[in-house]
């Protein structure tokens, strides 16, 4: 698989307003600040594509990037340890989870 173009969609605040064209998705799912933002970007060779920082708790909504207009790769909040309060951890914690079982598969 080459990746020949690679474009940032959106950020989604919940499962249901994500993209439902039916195109695959592909999302790393991980702790607060194991790099999933960027491996992405090392994936697509396009530093900056997702944003990425030194404090946990950098990737806050769904982001939706389209690889080479037949794909998704789908960045999602760390859990864990990401430095926010208990209601936007959980906030964060729900919106994985929901995102995660929509079709029951992974
Ligand atoms: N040493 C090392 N640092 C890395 C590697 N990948 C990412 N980092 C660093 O780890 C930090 C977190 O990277 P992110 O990609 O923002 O991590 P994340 O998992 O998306 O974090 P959240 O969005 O908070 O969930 C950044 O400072 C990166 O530069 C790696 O392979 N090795
Ligand atoms: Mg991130």
């Amino acid at each position: 698989m080459i990746i020949r173009d690679a474009t940032f969609v959106a950020s989604f605040q919940n499962e249901k307003s994500c993209p439902k064209d039916g195109l695959p998705e592909f999302a790393f799912i991980g702790r607060s600040n194991v790099g999933k933002s960027s491996l992405i970007n090392m994936l697509c060779d396009k530093k900056g594509l997702a944003k990425v920082s030194n404090t946990p708790g950098k990737t806050q909504l769904i982001n939706f990037f389209n690889i080479n207009g037949s794909w998704f790769l789908v960045d999602l909040p760390g859990y864990g340890y990401a430095r926010t309060s208990k209601t936007t951890k959980a906030g964060f914690q729900k919106m994985i989870e929901d995102y995660l079982l929509k079709e029951k598969i992974w």
